[in-house]
C-alpha cells in the first residue's frame, strides 16, 4: 500500500544575494513541516534550490567582472552550504540551470503553446529588473518607479510571446472559491481574489533583449527569445519532480504546501496555477504566505547595512534558539521584528525556565530519590488527571501544523509543559518522600519523563537537536513508531536510568553580539554602513572617520561635454563628464528638476570617480556628482576657478 504523499517547497532564493533572515525563516519553517510530515509517517518530498536566470543575475554577474555561469556556481553554493550547515533536510536541491529543469521548462512551453494559450506580439511597457516584474505605466510612481521596490525601471518595447492569463481569470476564482484554504492565511486570499477580480492581462512570457535564460523549445524556431525568469522559476515545483523528462517523481504532485514570502504571493497565487490549469495539471494544496521581518524595527536592506546574518545569530544563541524563537515569535503571516533582547527572552523564558527547568527537575528528583531511575507503571494511578490533559494538548497539535499555525502550535505544547511544572510544586516530591509515598514519588518522575518526552517529539520538528539530546536522555527515539506510541496512542517510557546532561539553556544576562554584523558579501558591493557614533564624538553629531578613509573616496574635477534629459524621466539628466579619461564618464543625474540640459552643458562639476557603475532607468551611470541640497533646492558644487579635468579633490 502506498502511503501518503506529502510534497513541500520552498521558494527558489535569486542567487543575486546571499542568504539572510528572511531566506533562512521560509526555509526553516519548510523544514519544520517536512519533518513533522516524515515523523506522522508521510512519503515526504522537500524541495529547495537557487533561481539563477533572468536580467537581474545577468547584470550582478556582469557589474562584478564574472561569467554569469560561474557568478551564479558560487552563490548557489552559498546558498547550499547555509542549508547544509542548517540541517535542512532538503530531499532536493534543484537549480534552474540545471539541464534537466531547463527541458522541462522547454516541455511546458510546449504544451501550453499546443493548448492555444501562447501568442506572439509585442510587449511595450515598463520592467523593473530588480523584481523582476512588468508594470503598465498607469503602476509607476513619478511615471517611473517600480511600485513594489521604488527602483527606477526600464523602458521595453519588444517582440514577445504571451500567455493567455486572462483566459483563466474565471477558472482561477472559481478555485479560490471552491478552496478556502488554497492560499494562507485566509486574509491573503481575499487579497488575490480582489486583485484578480480587477481583471487579468495577458502576460509577458518571453524577453528578447537579453540572453540568461531559458531558449524557446526548437519547434517554435524563434532563437532569440528566452523565456520570463518567472515562468522558468515557477516551472521548477514539477520539473523537480521529473517533469519534462522522466516524470520519475511526479506521484508527489500536487504539492501539500508550498511555502513562500508574501513578496511573491502574485506570482505564486495567480500565474502558477494559471500555468498549472494550461498544462492540465493540478493545483496545489496549500499556498503559505509568510510575513517580513524587520530589524530593531527597520526594513532591512544592504543599503542600510542592517541585514541578519542568521548563521551569526545561530552560532552565537545555537541553530534550535533560533529556530524556536521565529517560530514561536510571529503568527504565521505576520510580519516579525528581529532583536536580540526578544530572542534572549523567548531563550530565557519558553525555553529556559519551562522547558530546560523541568529537565533539571527531573534530573535532581530522580538522583536525589532513585538513583536516576524512572519507573512509570503507577502513574496512571496516581496522575491520570494530568495525563488526560496532556493528551488533550497534544490531540489538538496537528491540525495546527498544515494549517500554519506553528506558533500556536508551539503555544499548545507549552501546556503539557505548565501541567508538569505545576505537578510538581503541587506534589512536591520532597513531602511525598518524607510520608514515605516512595511509589506515588516515583510515579510523579514517571509523569514528569513522559511528558518530557511526548513534548520532545513534538518539538522535534521545530527543535531537532535539542530534542534529541533530550530523548537520548530519556532512552527513546523520535521516529514515526514513538510518534505513534506516545502521541496518537497514550504510552509512557519504559523503566530507565536517566542521563544526566548539562543544562539545555544556560540563562543569557546580555546580548552575544555586541552589534550585529551586516553579512560579509564578498560577491556584493559593501553596505554603505554609517560608522558608530562613539561616545567621545556625539557633540559633533557625526562619526569621525579617518584621513584614510576619506582617501577612499576618489573626487576629480570634470567637465561636462555632452548633456540631454532622460527620455520619459521627471528627475534625470544623462551627462557625458571629462574627467581626463580616455573617454568622458557617463553619468546619469537627479537633478532634472533644478538644472536643463543647456545649464548643465560645459560647466565644471565635482564628480566622485570610484563609484561601483549603476544603472538608472536602464542607462548606466559611471559616477556621481556633489550637490548641495537645502529647503531653497539644490545647488552643484563647483571649483571657485576653472581647474584642468581630473584633478584630484582633496
Ligand atoms: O523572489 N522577511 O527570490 P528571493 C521574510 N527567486 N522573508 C524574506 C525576507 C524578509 N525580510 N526577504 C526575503 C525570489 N524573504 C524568486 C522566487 S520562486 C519560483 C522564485 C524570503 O531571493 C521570502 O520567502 O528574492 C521571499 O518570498 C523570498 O525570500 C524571496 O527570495
Amino acid at each position: 500500500m502506498s502511503c501518503e504523499k506529502a510534497y513541500i517547497t520552498t521558494p527558489i532564493y535569486y542567487v543575486n544575494d546571499i542568504a539572510h533572515i528572511g531566506h533562512a525563516y521560509t526555509t526553516i519553517i519548510a523544514d519544520t513541516l517536512a519533518r513533522y510530515s516524515r515523523l506522522s509517517g508521510l512519503d515526504t518530498y522537500f524541495l529547495t534550490g537557487t533561481d539563477e536566470h533572468g536580467q537581474k543575475i545577468e547584470e550582478a554577474a556582469k557589474s562584478r567582472g564574472k561569467s554569469t555561469q560561474n557568478y551564479a556556481d558560487e552563490i548557489s553554493a552559498t546558498f547550499k552550504d547555509l542549508w547544509d550547515e542548517f540541517d535542512i533536510s532538503y530531499d532536493k536541491f534543484i537549480r534552474t540551470t540545471d539541464m534537466d529543469h531547463m527541458k522541462g521548462v522547454q516541455k511546458a512551453f510546449s504544451v501550453m503553446h499546443a493548448n492555444g494559450d501562447i501568442y506572439k506580439d509585442t510587449y511595450k511597457g515598463h520592467y523593473c529588473i530588480s523584481c523582476e516584474t512588468f508594470f503598465p505605466a498607469i503602476q509607476l510612481v513619478d511615471d517611473e518607479f517600480c511600485p513594489e521596490c521604488g527602483k527606477s525601471t526600464t523602458v521595453v518595447e519588444e517582440e514577445s510571446y504571451f500567455f493567455k492569463l486572462s483566459k483563466y481569470e474565471k477558472p482561477l476564482l472559481d478555485w479560490y472559491e471552491n478552496n478556502p484554504d488554497c492560499i494562507l492565511p485566509r486574509s491573503k486570499r481575499n487579497e488575490v481574489i480582489r486583485f484578480v477580480e480587477g481583471g487579468l492581462q495577458d502576460l509577458s512570457i518571453t524577453r528578447t533583449s537579453f540572453d540568461w535564460g531559458v531558449k524557446l523549445p526548437k519547434e517554435m524556431n524563434d532563437p532569440k527569445h528566452v523565456m520570463y525568469v518567472w515562468l522558468d522559476a515557477l516551472m521548477n515545483y514539477v520539473t523537480a519532480l521529473g517533469y519534462g523528462t522522466d516524470d520519475k517523481d511526479m506521484d508527489y504532485w500536487p504539492a501539500r504546501v508550498q511555502l513562500i514570502g508574501k513578496d511573491i504571493l502574485r506570482f505564486h497565487a495567480i500565474y502558477w496555477p494559471a500555468f498549472l490549469m494550461s498544462l492540465g495539471l493540478p493545483l496545489p494544496k496549500h499556498i503559505a504566505a509568510h510575513g517580513w521581518w524587520t530589524r530593531d524595527g527597520e526594513k532591512m536592506s544592504k543599503s542600510k547595512g542592517n541585514v541578519v546574518n542568521p548563521r551569526e545569530i545561530a552560532d552565537a544563541y545555537g541553530l534550535d534558539n533560533f529556530r524556536y524563537f521565529m517560530l514561536r515569535e510571529v503568527p504565521f503571516g505576520g510580519d516579525g521584528d528581529f532583536s536580540q533582547k526578544a530572542l534572549i527572552d523567548r531563550i530565557n523564558s519558553d525555553l529556559g525556565n519551562d522547558l530546560g527547568n523541568l529537565l533539571n527537575r527531573l534530573i535532581g528528583m530522580s538522583g536525589k530519590y532513585f538513583e536516576g531511575t524512572v519507573n512509570s507503571e503507577h502513574v496512571a494511578t496516581y496522575y491520570q488527571n494530568e495525563l488526560d490533559e496532556v493528551h488533550a494538548s497534544l490531540e489538538k497539535l496537528e491540525p495546527f501544523i498544515f494549517e500554519m499555525q506553528i506558533h500556536r502550535y508551539l503555544e499548545e505544547l507549552w501546556k503539557p509543559l505548565t501541567v508538569a511544572n505545576k505537578a510538581i510544586d503541587r506534589y512536591q516530591p520532597w513531602t511525598l518522600m518524607k510520608e514515605g509515598k516512595e511509589e506515588e514519588a516515583m510515579a510523579l518522575n514517571g509523569l514528569i519523563a513522559a511528558i518530557l518526552a511526548k513534548v520532545s517529539v513534538m518539538l522535534y520538528p521545530v527543535m531537532p537537536e535539542i530534542c534529541t539530546k533530550i530523548s537520548n536522555a530519556l532512552h527513546f527515539s523520535i521516529d514515526n513508531e514513538s510518534w505513534k506510541k506516545m502521541i496518537k496512542s497514550t504510552t509512557l517510557l519504559n523503566t530507565f536510568v536517566l542521563e544526566k546532561i548539562d543544562p539545555l539553556f544556560p540563562r543569557i544576562e546580555k546580548p552575544l553580539l555586541e552589534q550585529i554584523e551586516p553579512i560579509d558579501q564578498e560577491t556584493e558591493p559593501k553596505a554603505s554602513k554609517k560608522p558608530e557614533i562613539k561616545e567621545n564624538e556625539k557633540a559633533q553629531g557625526v562619526a569621525l572617520i579617518g584621513i584614510d578613509q576619506f582617501f577612499q573616496t576618489s573626487l576629480k574635477i570634470g567637465t561636462v561635454v555632452k548633456a540631454e534629459e532622460v527620455p520619459k524621466s521627471k528627475k534625470l539628466l544623462l551627462l557625458q563628464v571629462d574627467i581626463g579619461e580616455e573617454s568622458p564618464r557617463q553619468v546619469v543625474a537627479g537633478i532634472k528638476e533644478w538644472y536643463t540640459a543647456a545649464d548643465m552643458l560645459g560647466t565644471q562639476v565635482c564628480v566622485v570617480a570610484n563609484l561601483k557603475p549603476a544603472k538608472l532607468m536602464g542607462l548606466k551611470s559611471e559616477g556621481m556628482l556633489l550637490a548641495a541640497k537645502d529647503e531653497n533646492g539644490l545647488c552643484m558644487i563647483r571649483p571657485e576657478q576653472p581647474k584642468t579635468v581630473g584633478t584630484p579633490i582633496s
